[in-house]
């Protein structure tokens, strides 16, 4: 456990003893307990020396769909006979929620993402994900990649699970950011750059301000009728959708940037 006060170093929580997340996630102000704890003489940690977990523990990783308007675009595309599911849901008072990763199968800034090796077309999804205590209430938030199969998905919406889940298909990272509005977050611009062989071979962004709905509104439903005593993390969905051209290939490096958090990044191999 560490915090990043913005200076390339970081400072190691666990001599106060600070040992998980979870404790400060359920904190009703994580930020003044962290500004009291930093003021102790605590070791400090050069960041280029840091090597991340994915920040996430016993917290289930769900994740939200058709969200962005070019979500929904994109999926009617790829599919026939869902299309109208896509168009309904992206409309619909009920969000798409569907469950993504156990915490032990994330994978963190710089280790790998997988693509599988029964599709042939494979993207990532670049998405805000938001840091739930057990109240359901947003205690940070961090970049998640929604890895996925688009020829799985757009075959048949029930295959969703397989395009969806399966190892190495979720990254979250590199670290949790605090204390930031919905408003504030709202401001924040989320981009992705792929690089093969050294070259750009796609670069995107959005704006997480063009997410539909409200963050209380999808912890709210990911919260109704179902508990999560260890709080959960939960991915917004994406607005980015490369061209229909491109799949991912083994080897190739994705960087994802929000603004207000910073870069995860992986490189992709088969599954
Ligand atoms: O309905 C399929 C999944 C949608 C999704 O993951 C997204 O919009 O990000
Ligand atoms: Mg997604």
């Amino acid at each position: 456990m560490g915090l990043v006060t913005g200076d390339s170093t970081l400072l190691d929580l666990t001599p106060a003893g600070i040992t998980h997340l979870q404790t400060l996630l359920e904190n009703d102000d994580p930020v003044a307990e962290l500004n009291r704890i930093a003021k102790q003489k605590l070791p400090r940690v050069e960041l280029a020396e840091v090597r991340w977990c994915a920040p996430v523990e016993r917290q289930e990783v769900w994740a939200a769909g058709v969200t962005y308007l070019r979500s929904k675009t994109a999926r009617m595309e790829e599919s026939d006979f869902s299309a109208t599911a896509y168009d309904r849901v992206y409309a619909a008072e009920r969000p798409e929620l569907f469950f993504k990763s156990l915490a032990e199968k994330v994978a963190a800034s710089g280790e790998p993402v997988g693509i599988r090796r029964d599709s042939k077309w494979n993207v990532p999804e670049p998405e805000l994900a938001l840091v739930l205590n057990s109240r359901g209430k947003v205690a940070g938030y961090t970049i998640g990649n929604d890895m996925s199969s688009r020829d799985i998905e757009g075959e048949n919406l029930l295959y969703l699970p397989q395009a969806k889940i399966y190892d190495h298909s979720c990254a979250l990272g590199p670290w949790i950011q605090l204390g930031a509005t919905e408003a504030e977050a709202r401001e924040w611009k989320i981009k992705i750059e792929i690089r093969r062989g050294g070259e750009n071979v796609f670069a995107g962004d959005a704006s997480v301000g063009q997410i539909k709905r409200r963050f209380e509104e999808l912890a709210g439903f990911l919260f109704r009728s179902q508990s999560f005593p260890h709080g959960a993390v939960l991915l917004t969905g994406t607005g980015i959708v490369p061209p229909d051209t491109f799949t991912l290939q083994e080897r190739d490096e994705i960087g994802i940037q929000i603004t207000g958090i910073g870069w995860l990044r992986n490189t992709v191999m088969r599954v």
